[in-house]
């Protein structure tokens, strides 16, 4: 391979760009969620958001994103305004990355593509929602999100609020755990299923502060440990949804789309809006807490390093 000049595809916002200067904190955001994730005004809504909880937190909102060919390390905000409007824009994993960029096309970058992108740009912090994993029925389907190798091999630690149960858990945790991905519980000994506090799985480890979990960050890098690490913040209590009604919504929503035949990277996106119709809203307002108190754990634990 020739040498890598990535950095000439890289552009920063001035705040990313002085913030990573001064060794400043800063805490990566991704573009699926934003364009696939939610509709339209409620992804600008939660955009917006996430990064005024990071300002008030002290640290740089980067916001990740390809336009026109280039990896914006922090979006501005009419740039934000267009990825919400446009769910046209392609979901963009590892494996889109140098096609979109290639063909200066936009690209709404997944946990994958953000994680790479962000470790590109020297950021070691990134919030979201939820990570894809081994989707249910993947003995068949072999369908494993790119989410889960780039955790193996990019060094940014990702906190979400677990993964929801349109995915296999357990089988999710397994294949973490064979490519050597620590999955430290934020205040929990349990893994969360996004809506839920509690998926029924435990984690690895359980961390109670920022402080931990960037001393625990961080002496994987000192070792020389190639890879992410997993950090699981739960719901909060107030905004979690009732066990019985969001799993026949998640059960319905699986059935549809094997109905349907939706398949590869379409799958997530369908079941997320499937889920955002089928009930009421319910999950978009705690859809969107799980968020805002991602970001926020995400910028203390960034300011703790
Ligand atoms: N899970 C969610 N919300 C999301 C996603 C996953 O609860 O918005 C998005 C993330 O961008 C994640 C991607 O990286 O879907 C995973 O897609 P796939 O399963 O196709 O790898
Ligand atoms: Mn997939």
């Amino acid at each position: 391979m020739k040498p890598q000049n990535y950095r000439e595809y890289l552009e920063y916002s001035p705040e990313v760009k002085t913030a990573l200067d001064r060794g400043g904190a800063v805490v990566a955001l991704e573009t699926t969620i934003i364009s696939h994730g939610f509709n339209y005004p409620e992804n600008l809504e939660c955009a917006r958001e996430c990064e005024r909880i990071i300002r008030a937190e002290g640290a740089a909102p980067a916001t990740i994103g390809i336009v026109n060919g280039k990896i914006k390390i922090g979006l501005g905000g009419g740039e934000i305004e267009h990825f919400a409007k446009n769910p046209d824009i392609p979901k963009c994993s590892r494996r889109d990355a140098a096609v979109i960029i290639a063909r200066g096309l936009n690209g709404a970058t997944t946990v994958a593509a953000t994680m790479l992108f962000a470790e590109m740009a020297g950021i070691r912090f990134f919030a979201t929602g939820g990570i894809g994993g081994v989707h249910r029925g993947a003995r068949e389907s072999f369908d494993i999100s790119a989410d889960l190798e780039e955790l193996a091999r990019t060094n940014v630690a990702v906190v979400c609020a677990g993964a929801k149960s349109i995915l296999d858990i357990p089988l999710t945790l397994e294949y973490l755990e064979t490519v050597g991905v620590a999955v430290l519980g934020y205040g929990t000994d349990v893994f969360p299923a996004f809506y839920l506090r509690d998926s029924g799985c435990k984690t690895d480890y359980r961390v109670d502060t920022p402080f931990e979990a960037a001393k625990l960050f961080a002496t994987k890098e000192a070792l020389g440990l190639k890879g992410g690490m997993l950090i699981v913040n739960p719901i909060p209590p107030g905004d979690e949804l009732d066990a019985d009604f969001i799993n026949e919504k998640i059960n319905a929503a699986l059935a549809k789309a094997k109905e349907l035949g939706i398949r590869g990277k379409a799958a997530t996106p369908f079941l997320l809006a499937e889920l955002h119709k089928s009930t009421g809203g319910k999950s978009v307002a705690a859809n969107k807490a799980l968020v805002f108190n991602n970001a926020r754990v995400a910028a203390r634990i960034a300011q703790a390093t």
